[in-house]
């Protein structure tokens, strides 16, 4: 049941970033403590690898399996749309949504995808049209960490992406999304985009989600759900 305000709804949240950045720790952390608290929340992830479609991205992430860089876009974007439904009712019924990666993680890692001779696979504009009308996000928390500091948490791991040439580039489209994010917020009252260096302690970046979150969750969100 919620326990919001008047006819508020709560709020969309998802955490991005880079790899190793610590999204999952702090996604985590978050919902946790909304439910000590006492707030409703529930914790949802992307890729969701559970689903039928989140095992085939799981097979060609862990490069069992390969798939053409159009198809796996694709099922990237509907491994959302899976969920979307499921994500627009728990807002309306009072339950917050903290989420571990989102529409933007889809976008900057495809863009990223060059041939050998490093020109891109996929133009950018493609890479955002699959996503179109999915429930957007009240806010957004940019995890941005150097390849440095993900280097000291034990590098990156085996999987397709985990490349620094890779992850540099991913870093400039989030940064590019980010920008354009803010413009449209400011004119439109949509999703909130807000970088936190990620590269601190854990606790130094737990408490800066929470001073961000918070406030939200507690004041809760006027109007319908956003579309992307
Ligand atoms: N992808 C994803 C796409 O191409 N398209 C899409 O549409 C989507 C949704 C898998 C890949 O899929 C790509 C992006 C990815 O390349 P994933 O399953 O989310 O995506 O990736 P994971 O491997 O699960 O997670 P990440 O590598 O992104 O790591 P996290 O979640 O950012 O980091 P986390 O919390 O697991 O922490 C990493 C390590 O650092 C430590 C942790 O204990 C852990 O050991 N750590 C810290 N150490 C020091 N200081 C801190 N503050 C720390 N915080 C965490
Ligand atoms: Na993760």
């Amino acid at each position: 049941m919620s326990t919001l305000p008047g006819k508020k709804r709560a709020p969309f949240i998802v955490i991005e970033g880079l790899d190793r950045s610590g999204k999952t720790t702090q996604t985590s952390k978050l919902h946790s403590r909304l439910t000590e608290n006492g707030i409703d929340a529930t914790l949802v992830k992307f890729p969701d690898r559970t689903t039928a479609i989140g095992k085939m991205i799981d097979s060609y992430l862990r490069s069992t399996s390969e798939l053409d860089d159009h198809a796996i876009h694709l099922l990237f974007s509907a491994n959302r749309w899976e969920l979307a439904t499921t994500i627009e009712k728990l807002l309306l019924a009072g339950t917050a949504v903290v989420c571990d990666r989102y529409a933007f993680s889809g976008i900057a890692f495809s863009a990223s995808k060059v041939d050998s001779t490093g020109a891109p696979l996929l133009p950018f504009e493609w890479c955002r049209d699959p996503d179109v009308g999915l429930p957007a996000p009240d806010l957004v928390l940019f995890f941005d960490i150097t390849p440095e500091k993900a280097r000291e948490r034990g590098g990156y791991g085996e999987e397709r992406y985990e490349k620094e040439e890779m992850q540099l580039r991913v870093r400039n489209f989030f940064r590019r999304i980010g920008e354009e994010m803010d413009g449209e917020a400011q004119s439109a009252g949509g999703t909130r985009w807000i970088s936190i260096d990620a590269g601190r302690e854990r606790e130094e970046v737990e408490h800066d989600v929470w001073g961000l979150v918070e406030p939200l969750v507690t004041r809760g969100v006027d109007g319908p759900v956003g579309k992307l």
